[in-house]
């Protein structure tokens, strides 16, 4: 006999899918929107906001700012900076609109109570160019806060994982529910709702990590980001762009410690094994990379490509040279003791502000770092859509600023009638980071209470609620009918626990995909044979067996982690070119081919039939 769960019906007119930054703005914008008009905004999280999603354990900078109260850039110079760094493909419009907005987002973070860096005059300090720093360990309760209290502590639905989207039945272009199931109790919850904004963030997990065993999840970006926005998106049938542009940044060394504050505010350098400074002793190899590899700044891939280089050459370890700096530092303030603390205070928060664990590998590994270097590393790759990469949903622009095809009705509304993106989300608009993610957010927030107004008349199918219930709990009963068939749970011929489908996913990706494995190296037959084994997995994964709800949750993350992945790899295989060296490499393609590919490749993944249709976009933009 099959365990049926609970059920609870919760009815809404816009629901936000993710209480991360992007969700916490599109609750704090929809909210003011839909207050005077009696209209209900419900958000739902896997976790607790207060501590979710990427900025859980708070950030030491804001990457995205703007500073145009004070001159310092206007929109058009970010989204030239964003073109250099992308290497020439980006959704300008929507690069545009986030920079146009992003200031007031920081400035109600700091009338909340975020504690900003200042200068004498009241700037707030500058990292780099782009970049604010903060004393922002408790940036993601300040920012939920003001989410809650927006749409009213009744609105919130935490520990809740939405697993599945449902069309209308009327019109299979439209979203009408999504089904998530509590991660505490024995239910489903079914919410109904007119407008969906997509904010579950970016996929990490879908390459195999660095650190294995007594070291899994230790990882750069947010291990629980496990691809359900691009799940959402892609079983609704949203057009999904860029999702062969995955991240891969350099980081310190088994902690991941970010490299921001000590290349751009302390100045330092990283140097191989041999002292050498590799964006001069390897400068020439930029020029077959024009016209981004011969302009400046670098792109983040091409300093990655610089580094893979150097390490394929036998010249590692690479070492961020902090003693350097530091006593440098130290120097510039005259050896006072006093200023000294604070320097190293300010180096050691940049880290306890937003990745401790690189605190805890210094004090562990007896590093001080104004004595010693640390190691650097390239990262596995994640799928995102917030930092210098671009995977997510083909979202619609405004309407001023989008060129022609680029714009269909409603600012951040995929190409599914009511189903909004922002953040990880939204793709082919890389840079937002936390503040132009919340943005983000706050944009479609505020056209999906539009479309909420514009669009009244959603119907419902409830076979399709029926059949989604059971196969969200299939995992239980697959595990329920087979679990005495063994001696050790973990082993069984009847099914598949989610941990070992985690790793067959990564190993997968690392071998086919172009994963660090083979230097992010992969080509055509490589692709095509991961896509085999991809769909080989895709039947085993039928069999996911789920021993409590935890288990369950993690079966879903892995069924999240497959379309995310299988994405990639279609995206990959389709671009015939190497558009970004250092993020990966076609070795049939070696080369940038701006004539052929200066283009965006967008998917879409038939909801019924399981067919992928893959195209190219062209590039436009109304910014010179
Ligand atoms: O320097 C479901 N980021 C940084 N941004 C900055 O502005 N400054 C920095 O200093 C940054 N650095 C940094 C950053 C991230 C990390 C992990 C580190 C360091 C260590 C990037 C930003 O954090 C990032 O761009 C934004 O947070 C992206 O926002 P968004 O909303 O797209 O993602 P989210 O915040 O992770 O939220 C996702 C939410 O979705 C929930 N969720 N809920 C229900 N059902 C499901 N199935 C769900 N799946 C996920 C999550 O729980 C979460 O709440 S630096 O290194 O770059
Ligand atoms: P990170 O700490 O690497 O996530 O980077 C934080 C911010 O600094 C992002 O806006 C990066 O693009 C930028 N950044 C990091 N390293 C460099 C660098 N070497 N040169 C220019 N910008 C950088």
């Amino acid at each position: 006999m099959s365990f049926e769960p609970a059920v609870e019906h919760v009815e809404c007119d816009v629901l936000i899918v993710g209480g991360g930054m992007a969700g916490c703005g599109a609750a704090w914008e929809a909210a003011n929107w839909a207050r005077d008009r009696g209209l209900r905004v419900c958000l739902v999280d896997k976790a607790a906001i207060d501590r979710s999603g990427a900025v859980a354990m708070g950030l030491s900078a804001i990457n995205m700012y703007m500073g145009m109260q004070w001159g310092e850039n206007t929109p058009e110079d970010f989204v030239r900076y964003v073109r250099q760094d992308l290497m020439g493909l980006s959704r300008e419009d929507l690069v545009y609109d986030l920079a146009r907005h992003v200031d007031s987002s920081v400035h109600m973070f700091e009338e909340w109570g975020l504690p900003f860096f200042k200068n004498e005059d009241g700037r707030y300090k500058r990292e780099g160019r782009w970049q604010v720093m903060i004393h922002g360990e408790s940036y993601k309760p300040i920012v939920a806060e003001a989410a809650r209290n927006a749409i009213g502590e009744e609105n919130v639905y935490e520990r809740v994982f939405v697993a599945h989207p449902l069309l209308d039945a009327d019109d299979p272009t439209r979203i009408a529910r999504v089904v998530g199931f509590s991660v505490r109790d024995y239910k489903v919850i079914v919410f109904k709702a007119k407008a969906v904004i997509s904010c579950g963030g970016g996929a990490t997990g879908v390459y195999r990590p660095r650190a294995q065993g007594e070291g899994l999840g230790r990882i750069w970006y947010a291990p629980w980001n496990t691809g359900s926005s691009y799940a959402l998106e892609i079983r609704s049938g949203a057009k999904m762009t860029q999702m062969e542009h995955r991240l891969v940044v350099a980081r310190f060394k088994d902690g991941y410690g970010p490299v921001g504050m000590w290349f751009l505010l302390f100045k330092c350098q990283s140097k191989n094994a041999l002292g050498e400074i590799i964006e001069q002793t390897r400068a020439h190899e930029l020029e077959e990379w024009a016209p981004y590899g011969t302009a400046k700044p670098v792109p983040t891939p091409l300093r990655n490509h610089l580094m893979l280089n150097d390490i394929k050459d036998g010249r590692g370890p690479h070492y961020m040279m902090t003693d350097e700096a530091l006593q440098r530092m130290f120097v510039e303030a005259q050896q006072d003791p006093k200023k000294i603390a604070e320097i190293e205070s300010d180096a050691w928060e940049d880290f306890l502000d937003m990745t401790m664990s690189q605190a805890h590998i210094w004090a562990s590994q007896n590093i001080d770092p104004a004595k010693t270097p640390s190691e650097l590393i390239l990262t596995e790759p994640y799928l995102m859509g917030s930092h210098a990469s671009a995977t997510g949903a083909w979202c619609s622009g405004p309407e001023d600023a989008a060129p022609e095809g680029y714009f269909w009705g409603y600012n951040r509304m995929t190409t599914v009638k009511g189903l909004f993106a922002a953040g990880d989300a939204c793709g082919a608009s890389a840079h937002k980071f936390s503040s132009g993610s919340y943005t983000e957010g706050r944009l479609a927030g505020k056209a999906a209470v539009q479309y909420v107004i514009d669009n009244t008349d959603v119907r419902h199918d409830e076979g399709a609620v029926t059949d989604t219930i059971r196969e969200i709990y299939r995992p239980f009963n697959v595990y329920g009918e087979h679990q005495h068939e063994t001696s050790r749970p973990e082993l069984n011929a009847h099914y598949i626990l989610p941990k070992m489908a985690l790793h067959r996913i990564q190993k997968i990706m690392d071998e086919y995909g172009g994963g660090p494995g083979n230097y992010y190296m992969t080509n055509g037959p490589t692709l095509n044979r991961g896509l085999e084994l991809m769909q080989m997995f895709r039947e085993d994964a039928q069999n996911l067996a789920a021993r409590d709800l935890h288990d369950l949750l993690r079966c879903w993350e892995v069924w999240d982690r497959i379309d995310s992945a299988e994405a990639c790899l279609r995206h990959m295989l389709f671009r015939e070119e190497t558009r970004w060296p250092g993020y990966y490499y076609r070795g049939d393609f070696p080369k940038l081919d701006e004539e052929n590919w200066k283009v965006f490749v967008n998917s879409r993944r038939d909801p019924k039939s399981g067919e992928w249709e893959l195209e190219k976009v062209p590039f436009a933009t109304k910014i010179s």
